[in-house]
C-alpha cells in the first residue's frame, strides 16, 4: 500500500518467538496488543499511530490516496459499499477460519504424551472436518465466484480492498488450499505478485513466510 501510494517509509522488523509464535514484548511498547501491522505517521507534524490492517488502509487512502492510481470509491456508490465489504471481510470473515485451520493442524503435531496424542488428533480432525474446512471452502468458493471475469475485486482497477485481501489469499495459496478448483484466485494472487509496488515492497521489506 505504501509503495502504491509512493510514500517514503521505514520498516521496523519485530521477530516472533519461534516457539509461541507471539510477537516480542517490544511490540507492546508500540501498542498494548503487540500486533503487526502498526504504522506511525508524523507527516502532519503530530505523531499518529494506526493499528488494524483495514484501518491502516482506510487511513492511508483517506490521507494520501487522492492522486494515486488506486480506486477512490465515490461516497454512497456501490463501489464504495463493495470496497468497504472486502476491507472488513478479509480480517472479519476470512482470516478467523484460516487461523483456526492453522491452529488445529498444529494441535495434531503438538508434542504431547503418547497416550494423549490419538485423542488430540481425533478432536483436531473432527473440528477440521466438521467446522473449519467446510467454512474455508465456502469462503473460497465465494471469493472465486466474486472474481469471475474481473481483474480486481472492484473491477479493472486495483483498490485498497485488493491489498487487504492479498495476505489471506496468498497465505491460502502457500498452505495448498488453492488448487485447480480456484483458477481465478490463483491468477488473482499471481497478478498481485506481479505488481511493481508489490515487487518493490519485497525488495525493501525482504521475503516473508506464512506460518
Ligand atoms: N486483525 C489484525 C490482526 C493482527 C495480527 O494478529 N497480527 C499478527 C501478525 S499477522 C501478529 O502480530 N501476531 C503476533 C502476536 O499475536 O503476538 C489486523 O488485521 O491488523
Amino acid at each position: 500500500m505504501l509503495e502504491e501510494l509512493n510514500l517514503e517509509y521505514e520498516i521496523i522488523h519485530y521477530e516472533r518467538d519461534v516457539k509461541t509464535l507471539q510477537g516480542p514484548a517490544s511490540l507492546r511498547e508500540v501498542h498494548p496488543l503487540g500486533k503487526s501491522p502498526a504504522i506511525t505517521d508524523d507527516g502532519s507534524g503530530e505523531q499518529i499511530l494506526i493499528v488494524e490492517s483495514g484501518a491502516i488502509i482506510e487511513y492511508l487512502m483517506q490521507t494520501y490516496g487522492k492522486n494515486s492510481s488506486l480506486i477512490t470509491p465515490k461516497t454512497g456508490s456501490k463501489e464504495e459499499r463493495d470496497y468497504r465489504y472486502w476491507l472488513h471481510f478479509s480480517e472479519g470473515s476470512l482470516m478467523p477460519p484460516l487461523l483456526l485451520r492453522l491452529i488445529f493442524h498444529r494441535v495434531k503435531k503438538a508434542p504431547v504424551p503418547f497416550f494423549v496424542k490419538p485423542i488430540a488428533k481425533a478432536i483436531a480432525n473432527k473440528v477440521l472436518s466438521d467446522f473449519v474446512n467446510p467454512n474455508v471452502q465456502c469462503l473460497l468458493d465465494f471469493i472465486e465466484a466474486s472474481l469471475e471475469g474481473k481483474q480486481w475485486l472492484l473491477g479493472d482497477k486495483l483498490s485498497g480492498a485488493d491489498i487487504q485481501m492479498s495476505y489471506p489469499l496468498e497465505a491460502s495459496v502457500a498452505s495448498g488450499l488453492i488448487d485447480d478448483h480456484y483458477p481465478d484466485i490463483q491468477s488473482y494472487v499471481e497478478r498481485i505478485h506481479q505488481q511493481p509496488a508489490y515487487q518493490s515492497a519485497l525488495l525493501k521489506g525482504g521475503k516473508y513466510d506464512y506460518i
